[in-house]
């Protein structure tokens, strides 16, 4: 093992830290938060992931948790089906802003209205990240992406959605936050809010869904070491960090 891997080695169920993102990612900052809670709460084997389509879907290969691929958007029912079939397994979705929100939004929507007990998560960076930053629903008025040239227009593409509180004004919603990854704090609130909303699985209580604001440099034509401020400056004003519901 080399110096650099001791360095960052925080759980055995991240396999490498090696992964195959763009440098300045806030993905596998994300990723490892939630691998070290699940390696903390001593969830491992009771764990099954069902995981959206986007730049997360590579994380499969790096999480020694079991992994179900759900087809674009459809993470909530195939977790919901998981769920249902096996009640003492912890359950959660490993979804983006643009398979969540503009692909498979009615799938969250009734997940959560059905009061489901699995844990939701979505890395929100505004982006379709993966196939190269189109405009999603979660564009911010004045975004420019591949599809939003010009910066997102209200008149000519809509306001962007914000998830976590539309899941909120649900009645089986249980609990839901959202936090980031762009600093050391945010991280540990991030860390906290997971924790909660697991806890709430695991207590039974309903749907939890933590949406996790995550860089994403390359989409939002910026340097890798700009990214953490450009979310701190285009998307936290627009998405407010905190719990929105418990
Ligand atoms: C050319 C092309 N168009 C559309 C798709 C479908 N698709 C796969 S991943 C993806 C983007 C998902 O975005 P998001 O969930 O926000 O994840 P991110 O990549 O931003 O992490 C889309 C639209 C595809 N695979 N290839
Ligand atoms: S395109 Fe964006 S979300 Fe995808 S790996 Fe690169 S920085 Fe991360
Ligand atoms: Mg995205």
């Amino acid at each position: 093992m080399s110096h650099l891997e001791k360095v960052f080695e925080t759980t055995d169920l991240l396999l490498r830290t090696e992964h195959s993102l763009c440098p300045g990612c806030g993905e596998p900052v994300a990723l490892r938060t939630i691998l070290e809670l699940i390696g903390e709460l001593g969830l491992r084997e009771r764990t099954i992931c069902v995981a959206g389509i986007g730049c997360y879907t590579a994380f499969p290969m790096i999480m020694d948790v079991d992994v179900l691929q759900a087809l674009h958007g459809r993470a909530p029912s195939v977790a919901t089906g998981v769920k249902r079939v096996r009640p003492d397994a912890f359950v959660f979705t490993m979804q983006g802003d643009g398979d969540m929100v503009s692909e498979g939004l009615q799938e969250v929507l009734h997940a959560a209205a059905r009061g489901e007990k699995f844990t939701a998560v979505v890395f929100n960076n505004a982006v379709f990240g993966e196939t190269g930053g189109h405009m999603t629903a979660t564009t911010v008025l004045g975004q420019h992406t591949k599809t939003t040239i010009g910066g997102r227009d209200r008149e000519r593409h809509g306001n962007p959605i914000r998830i976590a509180e539309l899941i909120a004004q649900l009645d089986g919603s249980a609990y839901v936050a959202r936090a980031a990854v762009h600093t050391p704090s945010g991280i540990k609130l991030a860390r906290q809010y997971l924790h909660d909303a697991f806890r709430t699985q695991l207590d039974g209580k309903g749907f939890s869904l933590v949406e996790i604001l995550t860089m994403c440099p390359t989409d939002w034509f910026v340097p890798p070491d700009q990214g953490p401020a450009f979310l701190e400056r285009n998307l936290v004003p627009i998405y407010p960090l905190g719990v929105i519901k418990h």
